[in-house]
């Protein structure tokens, strides 16, 4: 954190309300009305998940403990970077990738265990990592100007905080999120419970996690251009503290307080939103929807076996909702946002927000080659033609043992 400190102290008393009002999201209240809508029966052994406690969202240990010596810390390092990605064949996009990979990689750790990653950026584009879910102390929350200064060009920051509650959760940049997010900078962040009463009523060996984005793939193209052009200058000229200081004002748009900002529009300073310094200002239209960063046919496929069950964590890491259809089988939602649901609820279609997960339980109920994908006509298609997108396929590795006979291509085109 040294690094972003040392920067001036005049900065560092900028209003932090407007980014602070980013943070919440419907997921909360989502989870709460599933949870309040079936009696408190079956999973009881997580109790605090099943009852209308208000005490229950009180984190197990306080947030601002810090480690004692001997306690053990679970270290990574993440390094970001420009890599190129394949989305499917023909189709490669330049990204922010998290240790190379587009997601980033997937990280397991024990429920009130500590965690400490190292996060470098070694491009010229600031950013930060938000832990989405998880009840981290405020400094490590990765909201930039509202936590901490954002990650500059071959600077660490140490995100140091305990994994909490247990679930499954995610991480994401937080600067320019809407550019970042689409190029990249999310990944799955799983806190293993010390007892799963997931596992418990439903026993699995085999888990998968989806999770589910889309990308305007030539919006990302021209505003990752236009940002790093104007970043590489920045960087260039930041050979001067004070004309840096003057950059942070006038050029990143960045204020004191409303007041500041609203005498600033007075005396002609004209906002992004009105009129954009770098490239159109104009929201995404999505082309591409994917699962772990690939379409269809380039997802990865579920296997299963008759009579197992199998585990799906699905991720609403994009910006967009999805409605995850499964052909052939109904199947269990067993936990929102990472919280174990009072009573599993069957279904065979389930929305994911953005900003929540769904755990499911898939049983292998009925062998064949089933289609999972997002209902949305327009997710599961690529760049516009069907098929494509936010699908993939339950496949029963059993399936023959049944006389199952169907056939098996690979479709780009109907
Ligand atoms: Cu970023």
């Amino acid at each position: 954190m040294a690094d972003n400190e040392k920067r001036d102290k005049d900065e560092s008393h900028l209003s932090r309300r407007g980014f602070m009002s980013l943070a919440g999201t419907s997921g909360a209240a989502i989870g709460a009305s599933m949870l309040l809508s079936r009696s408190p029966t079956a999973l009881a052994a997580e109790p605090r998940a099943t009852t209308f406690d208000p005490g229950t969202t009180t984190p197990d240990y306080p947030p601002r403990q810090l480690p004692k010596p001997g306690e053990k810390i679970h270290e990574f390092d993440i390094d970001l970077a420009i890599s190129v990605h394949e989305i499917v064949p023909g189709v490669e996009m330049h990204a922010f990738t998290y240790n190379g990979t587009y997601p980033g990689p997937e990280f397991r750790v024990p429920e009130g265990d500590w965690v400490q990653v190292n996060f470098t950026n070694r491009t010229s584009e600031l950013h930060t990592i938000h832990w989405h879910g998880v009840q981290v102390p405020c400094e490590m929350d990765g909201v930039p100007l509202g936590t901490q200064w954002p990650v500059g060009l071959g600077q660490t920051f140490k995100y140091l905080f305990r994994a909490q509650p247990a679930g499954t959760h995610f991480y994401h940049c937080h600067n320019m999120t809407t550019l970042h997010v689409q190029a990249g900078m999310f990944g799955a962040f799983i806190i293993e419970p010390k007892v799963d009463p997931v596992k418990k009523l439903f026993p699995y060996e085999r888990e998968y996690t989806l999770l589910l984005s889309e990308v305007d793939t030539h919006l990302v193209q021209t505003q990752m251009n236009d940002m790093l052009k104007m970043m590489g200058q920045m960087t260039a000229m930041n050979q001067s503290a004070k004309l840096m200081k003057e950059m942070n004002g006038r050029m990143m748009g960045w204020f004191q307080d409303k007041n500041a900002f609203l005498n600033a529009v007075k005396s002609g300073y004209i906002p992004p939103y009105v009129s954009s310094r770098v490239g159109a200002a104009k929201p995404p239209s999505f082309n591409f929807f994917m699962i772990n960063g690939k379409s269809f046919p380039m997802t990865d496929a579920l296997s299963i076996r008759s009579g197992e069950n199998i585990r799906v964590r699905l991720v609403g890491a994009g910006a967009m909702p999805h409605y995850m259809h499964l052909h052939g089988h109904d199947f269990w939602h067993v936990c929102q946002d990472g919280s174990p649901l009072a009573n599993p609820v069957k279904m065979n279609t389930i929305p994911i927000f953005p900003g929540t997960t769904s755990d499911i339980i898939i049983q292998g109920t009925n062998p064949g080659m089933w289609h999972f994908h997002d209902h949305s006509d327009l997710s599961t298609t690529n760049n516009g033609q069907f098929p494509g997108g936010m699908m993939t396929m339950l496949m029963y590795e059993d399936a023959d043992k049944y006389g199952v006979k169907v056939p098996n291509v690979i479709q780009v085109s109907s």
